[in-house]
Parts: structure tokens; sequence; C-alpha cells
């Protein structure tokens, strides 16, 4: 049994790159070649193996740690006798590195006079052919995505090609800023080391390729120190060795997706693995992420609120296939009012409950009172009564009176009480807020909404005349019809739908009797109450109706 320190190996030029996931636990036994980190840099994300097998002892990284070349990862326990056969290997595989660092800086030169031999004579504008770089020791790999087409302008180090070995897929990066001219390859295409893949034009002036390719010969005996360079402008920076090659499965072990599309997920905010995937072997393509990001666009700024799984998408319906038909544009209250149609109704669960007022004595009043009231310049309809009662019951049931917390944890109880009356407008339906309704008369109250249902008309409603209600009436009483329900003004509690009056008969005990009877609807947050509190709360307001005189108790 040894004990070896395992460190950070080299990561291909590669500096400061975060830790994202820890692999393995202490006390866990690994294989040689196992993961046990894996970091990621600006370009890629790479899986570091164990040196050794045996049991890792020590974790001495923590995600979102920054590591570098040498810093330690941590300390394993190899089966070795002792440390010699354990030490030694590394060596090996630093020679190993080596030789291959050798290579792809031969390759480099290689290309490089490649390069040479396809520059323009003028030295203004060059064309030069870009390779396939060292790939780490694979051979023949699948092309698998063309992130480019000629024309496309592209920053050093933009993914040019994505190609796929057996063991991971990898970005092939653009070795210098410029215009793609042309793609050598297509998708399907297996490709090697020292393959053209495509024609570049260098847009960065003219000395600049020439000079740092002079460089790289120059460098060309010192290889190593090579790679601490940043990406020399005519050669792809080479990826990774094998054996740190970047990992294929990256957010789910269910997502393919190349590194520069992982990377455009995470600035977009995207969770891969609800992109559909379109590339080949199920892989997400940058295509399929625009797809996603241009779908969700489209639903938000329609006003679709989408619910996980829970709620498709509504089918896109050519209606002239059945008939004629014109498409006008809608009002922007009218899509502001769909969109919080569709929002409180998908969030908030809704119960209705329904009821009768017996208003004959409160219509008996209401008339003995319209010509005074007239005098007085207001109108006294049924609406005032209405709010005077939910007032009333909003009081007397303070269980009612309350809005669930946006955090889903806490009940929130209002010592206030406003009320929104639903107004139909030509621009779309608007919900001024009458305040402090239960400190108001009725003459007051009718003025009010008067007032408020003729700003609302006249489009001079502030955002402030139409915030802050506790609860709302919807009065269809003067249009028709004998029971609704209304969808709750979310965040508050409830809404009131009043119907219209007609004449029933009514069991008095001994006989039926012509009553003026009033059907009223509440719909309720059945998340911020419960049906009692809902039916206590009705059965009050109902009985204030039956009964304006319970007002002045
Ligand atoms: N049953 C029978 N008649 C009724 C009634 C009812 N429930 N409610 C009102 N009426 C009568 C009124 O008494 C009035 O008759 P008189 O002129 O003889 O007195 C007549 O209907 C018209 O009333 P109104 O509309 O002028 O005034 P209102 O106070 O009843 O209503 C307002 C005001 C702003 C609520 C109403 O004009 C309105 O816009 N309602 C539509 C609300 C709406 O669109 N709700 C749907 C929201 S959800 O999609």
């Amino acid at each position: 049994m040894a004990k070896q320190v395992i460190k950070v190996p080299d990561l291909g030029g590669a500096d400061q790159v975060d830790v994202i996931e820890i692999s393995v636990a202490e006390g866990d036994t690994v294989a040689e070649e196992d993961a046990l980190i894996v970091v990621e840099g600006d370009k890629a994300s790479m899986d570091v193996p164990s040196p050794y097998a045996g049991k890792i002892v020590k974790i001495s990284v923590s995600e979102g740690d920054q590591v570098s070349e040498g810093d330690v990862i941590g300390e394993i326990e190899t089966d070795a006798d002792g440390g010699e056969e354990a030490s030694s290997e590394p060596e090996e595989k630093e020679e190993a590195e080596e030789s291959s660092e050798e290579k792809a800086a031969e390759a480099s030169a290689d290309e490089s006079e490649d390069a040479d031999a396809g520059e323009a004579a003028s030295g203004e504008s060059k064309e030069e052919t870009v390779k396939v770089p060292d790939l780490g020791g694979a051979d023949a790999v699948d092309v698998i995505e063309i992130s480019v087409q000629a024309g496309d302008e592209v920053e050093e180090g933009d993914a040019l090609i994505v190609v796929e070995g057996d063991k991971a897929s990898m970005d092939v990066p653009a070795p210098f800023a410029g215009t793609v001219v042309s793609i050598a390859v297509k998708e399907g295409d297996k490709v090697s080391t020292g393959d053209a893949l495509g024609v570049m034009k260098i847009v960065s002036g003219g000395a600049a390729a020439p000079a740092a390719k002079a460089d790289r010969k120059e460098e060309k005996p010192a290889a190593p120190e090579q790679k601490a360079e940043p990406a020399a402008p005519a050669e792809p920076p080479a990826p990774q060795k094998d054996r740190y090659l970047e990992r294929d499965l990256t957010v789910s072990a269910e997502v393919y997706a190349g590194p520069a599309v992982r990377k455009l997920a995470r600035e977009l905010g995207v969770t891969l693995n609800k992109v559909k995937p379109t590339g080949p072997r199920n892989r997400v393509t940058k295509d399929d992420l625009h797809a996603y990001i241009k779908e969700q666009v489209k639903k938000a700024e329609s006003g679709a609120v989408g619910v996980g799984a829970g709620v498709a998408p509504m089918p896109e319906i050519d209606f002239s296939q059945f008939g004629p038909v014109e498409t006008e544009p809608m009002s922007k209250i009218h899509k502001l009012t769909a969109a919080n149609m569709a929002r409180n109704w998908l969030n908030v669960p809704h119960v209705t409950q329904f009821d009768d007022a017996d208003i004959t004595e409160l219509e008996d009043f209401r008339k003995s009172m319209k010509a005074e009231a007239e005098k007085r310049g207001v109108k006294l309809t049924p609406v005032p009564f209405l709010l005077k009662a939910a007032a009333a019951a909003l009081r007397a049931e303070p269980s009612f009176n309350v809005s669930l917390h946006n955090d889903g944890e806490h009940i929130v109880r209002k010592d206030y009480v406003h009320i929104g009356m639903a107004v139909d407008t030509p621009r779309g339906l608007m919900v001024p807020v009458i305040r402090d309704v239960d400190k108001k008369g009725l003459y007051e109250l009718a003025e009010e909404a008067t007032a408020m249902a003729i700003a609302a008309r006249d489009g001079k409603l502030k955002p402030k005349d139409m915030q802050g209600a506790c609860f709302t009436i919807s009065s269809l009483g003067a249009i028709g019809g004998t029971g609704f329900t209304p969808i709750v003004n979310a965040p508050e509690v409830g809404i009131l739908g009043v119907s219209k009056l007609a004449v029933k008969p009514v069991w008095n005990g001994s006989e039926f009797v012509p009553r003026k009877m009033l059907p009223v609807g509440l719909s309720y947050d059945h998340r911020a109450v419960n049906g009692s509190d809902a039916g206590r709360f009705l059965t009050y307001l109902v009985s204030v109706l039956g009964d304006v005189r319970r007002l002045l108790l």
C-alpha cells in the first residue's frame, strides 16, 4: 500500500479552470483512468482521470474551486507495494505526453508551411487552409456538426466543426479571427489529424499571420513552452490529449452537446435536457438551442403560460380553411387581460359558490331613493349596494380578507377594504379600485363608481387607480345571465360575479311569494381560504343584500 498525491495534470494550456464536478468521494475505490473531477475552462470541460487504481483517501478540492496544473486534487492509496511503481507511472505518462506534444508541434509547423503556400501574394488578404489539429491520439473521428458556413465571420477559438470519437466529442476551433471561405467537410465525414477542413481568410491585417507563423516555426524545437502561449493565429489550438478529452455527457447523463453549445446554454440559462435534440446521435446543436429560445420567447410574448408538462402549447390553426375570416390586432388592454386571465386561471385553484340574494326590500329602498339620488347628481344602481355589502362581509369575515403571499408560505391579512369594479370599455376590460369602501356611504360609492366607470371608458385611469384591491365585483346584471364563474383577479382572494335580477317564487313557510332574486357567484382562491371561510363570507354578503339594515350594525 502506498499513498500518492494526485495533482492536476497538464490542461493543454488552460489555466485557472473551474472545478464543476467532483466525481468521486473519499473512500471510493477507483480504477486507473476513472474520472476524479471534471474541470471546465473557457472552451471545454474535461474529466481529470485517476493516474492510479486505488482507494481515494482525500479530496482537496470542492466544486467551484479554480485549479491549475500542479494543484493538488487529493490523495489515493494505491495497491502498489511501495511508491516506486506508482511514481514511475506518471513519468512514463509525461514522456508520452511530451512525445505527443512534439507531434502536435510538428503538425503545427507543417500546417504553417501549408498555410504559407496558401497565402495570397499581396500579404493584405490571406487565405489559409485550416486543418484538423492533433486529436490526442484519436483517429478517423466523425464530423457530427458543422458550426459555421462560408461567409461567416468568426473569432479566434469559435467552433468551426464538432467531431466525435469513441470517448468524447470536441469542438475544432478557428485558429484565428477571420472569414470562413469554404468548409471542405460535411456532417458524417470521418477526419483525422492533418486533414483539411476548410479555408479561412484573415481579417486582422496583413502582417499578423506571417509574423505569428514565423514565431511558431522558431518555437518548433521548444514545443512544451508553446503550450503556454495563447492560441497561435494560424494553428487550431489542439484539443486536449485523449485522457483530458472534453466530456460528452455534460448537463445530465442523457444530454449530448458540444462544449460551445453548453457554453451558450449556460450563458442563456437554458437547461439542456429541455431542448429537443436534432443532431446526430440525439445531440443538441446550436440550432436546437436557438429554436428552443425562439419558442420560449414566442410563448412569453403571446402570454401563454407554461407549467411544465401539464400545459401543452395550443396548435396553430388556419381558420380560413373553414370559411372566410378577417384577422385584426388585439388592443394592448385585450392582450394584457388575456395574459392575466391565463395566468390567474392556471395559478389559482378556483372554486365558485353560487347563491341568490333576495333583494326585494333593497330594490324597494333603492327605487324610493332614486329621485333624491338624482337630485344629488348620482345614479343609484345595485352596484353601490353590492360594494357596501362586500365591504361589510370582508370586515365581518376577516379570514376572507387575505392574499396568499408570493412565497407560498405566508398569508397576508388586510386591515383595509379596497374593492375593484370590473368595467366593460371599448378597449377591453378594466378594473378600477374603490378605496376604503367600508368607510364610505352609498351616495359616495355611487358617485365614485360612476366616475371610475367614466374614467375607465375614457381611458383616463392611472395605474394606481387599478391597484390594491382585496376583492372584485363583476356585474353583468344589466346585460343578463343567470350565473357565471368569474376568474379571480390574483393576488386578490376572490371575485363576485353578479347576474341579472329575476323575480322568482320563494316559499316563505306557508306560501310561494314573488321575490326579486339576484344570482351571485363567488369564485375564490382555494389556496388562500377554505370553503368554510368562503361559505361564511358569501352567506353574510347575501344576508346584507337581503336586509340592508344590517349595514348599520
Ligand atoms: N340585474 C338587473 N338589472 C341591473 C343589475 C342586475 N344585476 N345591475 C344593474 N342593473 C340595471 C341598473 O339598475 C340600470 O338600470 P336603471 O338605469 O333602470 O337603474 C341598468 O342595469 C344599467 O346599469 P349601469 O350599467 O348603467 O350601471 P351599473 O352600476 O349597474 O354598472 C358597471 C356599472 C361599470 C359595473 C357596468 O357598467 C359594467 O361595465 N359592467 C360590466 C362588467 C363586466 O364586464 N364584467 C365582466 C368581467 S369578467 O369578463
